[in-house]
């Protein structure tokens, strides 16, 4: 699938704005056919976000099941005899679409794109009616996965990964229209050849045609052409992709027809680097490289996981701020919007699954028994695993020619510790690796699995560690935690892969303080990040430090959590906490 752009031969049209929203408590909507009509009782809704926090409504905000979605949008009169398309970037978690009163479309998994060919539903120069039905229940067969508990007060939504289950339309919709021959797919890896750049290509057309791909550079100046649905262009004394330096080029793919006339033309921007694990290295072009970053999370006041271009911008400003070069999709594929931009300005994506939650030794950031097995046939399962598949799958269709991304990260925080778990995970990473040869496949592993317990690892070509020394264990103990620290990654560091330490962090409230510096508190936060980065810095097999987490974030209510997860180095309205003037200190010494 192409992501909507306008180009010689396409155009698209943004449906964002205020759309008409209905909450379907009893699930009757399908049956009494909700999409036929104007929605009844609707209230407004704005796309993108979510639902839950903008109706300034309990119900809505802790709603689970089925939600609707409406709008009305004309097909502009000019692409009469053009193949008309619906596309959504996400529905969370799963949506079912109708143009008018036919059903077009259903999509399982709530942060990749999915649309449908509507040509032959609509007529140019009308009004179409789009209703969606969106469902944001999880269960053990979705990705992340929960469960519906029946209580004494009646059914409860629980699930095991410490954000806010936030839902609705997360991202744009568009109406497009493509020529009937038209391109579907374009994918590009890239390679070096000392000084010259190689770029391999495949293209794949819906209908025959010829295919004609021209490389020109950020000047427009054409560097490489070729001819054909598959080849390799070489560019001379490339401008390489690289951390901080977000040159692209820009591959313009055409299908031609027998006399030469361009049939459809599609925009492929290109970054030309290199990813290679060698021993405990990570390697970009050639160069050993050192993450420096946070997790992150979509994460806004009101909007929830709504994409905002105005707190994108910020967010990558306060990046560089800070001097920070790359950051993990935690825990979910983030909009294409901000792969985009982390591709133009150099900065190195981890990118991750949705698949969060597996692991019923954990909750909300509460280690211990959460009453389920993790894996077995009544809960996380074979048909879980299909779920997770299809997963990697999209996530791999959707980012694999973005150069910014250079490691798939195909969980968080599993169980990782049993033979069920190896068993899980195997045909996981093989497939990941068969859909992606050019990168390196990972996942995140949990303190429950520690060095020495792990079954999944030795899957991994990176290890990727989440460890909170000095927090949720050695609490406030700093040199405890320091020597417990640095004996397990010891451990680790002996594999010879190369480690980054997806998380570390301590929760920390804007504004309390302590001459001793207790948890909690910006001193111990800074504290705990020196005791990690001592640790850190006496073993050379890390490669990596990303912060938990870039901002404060909401998540279910809970003992541990006061209004969200306060790990921030930022609030979540972005102001710095002292450990971010910490951090920046480290990061950008030498500026
Ligand atoms: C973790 C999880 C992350 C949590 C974090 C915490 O290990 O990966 O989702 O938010 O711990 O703060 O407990």
């Amino acid at each position: 699938m192409l992501r909507p752009q306008d180009s010689a031969t396409r155009e698209r049209k943004r449906l964002d704005g205020i759309w008409s929203f209905a909450l379907d408590p009893a699930g009757e909507g399908r049956d009494r056919r909700w999409f036929a009509g104007p929605l009844a009782d609707a209230r407004d809704m704005a796309v993108p976000a979510s639902f839950n926090d903008i109706a300034a409504d309990p119900r809505v905000r802790d709603f689970f099941g089925d939600v609707w979605y409406q709008t009305e949008v004309r097909v502009p009169h000019g692409w009469d005899g053009r193949r008309i398309v619906l596309h959504f970037e996400s529905a969370t978690h799963r949506a079912t679409v109708w143009a008018g009163d036919v059903e077009v479309v259903s999509h399982e998994g709530g942060y990749t794109p999915f649309e449908a060919d509507i040509t032959a539903h609509v007529h140019a120069g009308d009004l179409v009616r789009v209703t969606l039905v969106v469902n944001n229940t999880l269960s053990f067969q979705s990705i992340p996965p929960g469960v519906i508990e029946e209580t004494a007060a009646g059914p409860r939504q629980r699930y095991w990964h410490d954000f806010f289950n936030y839902a609705g339309i997360h991202r744009s919709v568009w109406l497009c229209q493509t020529p009937r021959v038209h391109l579907t797919d374009v994918t590009v890896v890239t390679d070096l050849d000392g000084a010259d750049g190689i770029v391999e290509y495949a293209v794949v057309a819906g209908g025959t045609a010829g295919t004609r791909v021209v490389l020109r550079d950020q000047e427009g100046r054409q560097v490489a052409e070729g001819n054909g649905a598959n080849g390799t262009l070489t560019v001379p004394n490339v401008h390489r992709w690289g951390p901080g330096d977000g040159y692209l080029y820009d591959l313009e793919v055409q299908l031609t027809g027998e006399d030469g006339t361009v049939l459809d033309s599609y925009h492929q921007s290109v970054g030309i680097r290199t990813v290679k694990v060698s021993g405990n290295r990570f390697l970009i072009n050639g160069e050993p490289f050192y993450f420096t970053g946070f997790g992150k999370h979509e994460d806004l006041a009101v909007i929830g996981k709504g994409h905002n271009d105005a707190f994108m911008v910020h967010d990558f400003a306060l990046l560089k701020w800070i001097g920070a070069n790359s950051f993990r999709t935690s825990h979910y594929p983030y909009s294409e919007e901000v792969l985009d931009y982390a591709d133009r300005h150099g900065i190195v994506i981890i990118d991750e699954t949705a698949a969060v939650g597996l692991n019923m030794g954990l909750g909300g950031g509460i280690f211990g028994s959460q009453g389920y097995t993790t894996f077995s046939p009544d809960t996380v399962n074979d048909a879980t695993r299909e779920v997770h598949a299809q997963a990697i799958r999209e996530l791999v269709a959707r980012d694999k020619n973005h150069p910014s991304v250079v490691l798939w990260s195909i969980a968080n925080e599993p169980e990782s510790d049993t033979e069920g778990a190896e068993d899980y995970f195997r045909p996981l990473f093989d497939l990941t690796r068969e859909l992606d040869p050019s990168r390196p496949v990972g996942f995140v592993n949990v303190m429950l699995a520690p060095y020495g317990k792990c079954r999944v690892s030795q899957f991994a070509d990176v290890l990727m560690l989440n460890r909170y020394y000095g927090w949720y264990v050695n609490t406030g103990d700093l040199p405890a935690a320091e020597q417990a620290w640095e004996e397990e990654l010891r451990g680790w560091a002996g594999e010879n892969k190369p480690i980054i330490i997806t998380e570390y962090g301590a929760d920390t409230y804007p504004g309390l303080h302590s001459i001793a510096g207790e948890p909690w508190t910006e001193e111990y936060q800074v504290a705990y990040l020196d005791m990690n980065h001592r640790v850190f810095d006496r073993i050379d097999a890390v490669i990596g430090e990303q912060v938990w987490n870039f901002a404060d974030f909401a998540t279910t209510s809970g003992i541990m959590r006061v209004g969200g997860n306060k790990k921030g180095v930022f609030t979540r309205d972005r102001q710095p906490k002292a450990a971010a003037h910490a951090l920046r200190r480290r990061w950008r010494k030498g500026d």
